[in-house]
Order: C-alpha cells, then sequence, then structure tokens
C-alpha cells in the first residue's frame, strides 16, 4: 500500500501549457468515462477524497497530478467517449491529451483501466496502441468486478491469462497489491 500521508494532489491543468515540468516518473491511468480511474487513484492511496467520484460520467476534464512519496506521480486523466460534453470541451480536452502524450514526459507505466461488465472497447485497443507506441509497459485493469458474477471474472481471468492484468474493486479489498506491484516494477526500473 501506499502510505495514506505520502500522497498529496499536486495540480490539475486544463491546457497544455499548464502541464508542469516532467521532473519525475508518471504512472498514467486512462480509461473510459465513469469506469473507475479517480475510485482507483483514492484505493491506492488509503484516501476517500483525494481524487473526485463522481456519479455522473465525465466528471474529469482536467489532467490531475498526484505526488506519491516525494518521488512519482499518478496522473489522472479525463476519461475518453463521453459524447455528452460539448463540442468545444471535448476539443479542449482533445488538445490536452494529445499535447500531454507527445510531450516529452517521464511516463514510465500506463494503467488502461476497463469496467468488467464491458469488453475491452476501441478506444481502449487505441490507447494500448499509444502505448505500445511510445514503448510505455500497460496494465490492464478490470474494475467494478463486485458487479460480475464469478463465473464471469473466471471466464474474463482465462481470456486475458496472457496479458499483464488485474481485477479491481473499488467496494472490495482486491486487487490493489497485484496493481501497486506492478506499478513498482515500472518505477523501479
Ligand atoms: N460498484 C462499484 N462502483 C464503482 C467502483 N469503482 C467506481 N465505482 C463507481 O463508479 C462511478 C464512477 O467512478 P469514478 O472513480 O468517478 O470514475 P472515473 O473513471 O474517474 O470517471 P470520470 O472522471 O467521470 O471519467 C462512481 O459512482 C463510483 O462510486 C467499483 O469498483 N465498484
Ligand atoms: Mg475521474
Amino acid at each position: 500500500m501506499i502510505k495514506h500521508n505520502a500522497c498529496e494532489f499536486l495540480l490539475s491543468c486544463a491546457l497544455p501549457e499548464q502541464l508542469p515540468e516532467a521532473n519525475l516518473q508518471e504512472v498514467v491511468l486512462v480509461g473510459k468515462s465513469n469506469v473507475g480511474k479517480s475510485s482507483l487513484i483514492n484505493a491506492l492511496c488509503q484516501r476517500k477524497n483525494l481524487a473526485y467520484v463522481g456519479s455522473a460520467p465525465g466528471k474529469t476534464t482536467m489532467i490531475n497530478f498526484y505526488e506519491i512519496n516525494n518521488h512519482w506521480h499518478l496522473v489522472d486523466v479525463p476519461g475518453y467517449g463521453y459524447a455528452k460534453l460539448s463540442k468545444k470541451e471535448l476539443a479542449r480536452i482533445d488538445a490536452l491529451m494529445s499535447a500531454y502524450f507527445h510531450s516529452e514526459r517521464n511516463i514510465v507505466g500506463m494503467i488502461i483501466i476497463v469496467d468488467a461488465r464491458r469488453d475491452i472497447s476501441e478506444l481502449d485497443d487505441m490507447m494500448i496502441d499509444i502505448a505500445a507506441h511510445l514503448e510505455i509497459p500497460y496494465l490492464l485493469v478490470f474494475s467494478k468486478i463486485d458487479k460480475i458474477r464469478r463465473n464471469k471474472l473466471a471466464q474474463l481471468k482465462i481470456k486475458y491469462v496472457n496479458q499483464p492484468v488485474a481485477f479491481f474493486s473499488a467496494l472490495q479489498p482486491v486487487g490493489i497489491p497485484a496493481i501497486l506491484d506492478k506499478i513498482y516494477d515500472w518505477i523501479q526500473a
């Protein structure tokens, strides 16, 4: 576990020019809107309200940086695939994400979160391609596993047995050690 007091919110950026200097290693969390990115950050940091969790999709519209142990950054980005934002807002988010991934950052790992009730989408596949292109290792995290039956979970485990994968629920104490192990592999590498 990351110590409760070792995580602090650093800053939020709405525009590319607000991105902080890339001085520390970064682990970025991506996924469709509402899959539970912010909930995973809170669980990793053992905090209830470090990252804002919303009941409606599209809550995280900025890139949020959290500093861990003064040593590395967890980066929460806006969820993709949420069509209800205005065109202008979607264009801003697009430009922000593109600037983030194309700037000279020190991204050491990408966590791609997928709702366990759904399968990987085209947009998730696109993120896997971006990770491959940028030579960033990734981990697929199936979230909300409390919402699926055991046999469905077993099927997912079999289907993704040859991929870097973890299974998580924000409601049950499962998944965090495996996800942290992976993160610490990246951070130390
Ligand atoms: N049952 C269940 N609900 C969850 C879990 N994780 C998140 N949720 C709920 O799903 C909703 C979205 O969670 P967030 O953590 O805000 O998701 P997000 O990916 O950050 O969403 P955006 O910032 O809007 O893209 C909230 O209502 C959470 O309480 C989980 O493991 N199980
Ligand atoms: Mg969020």
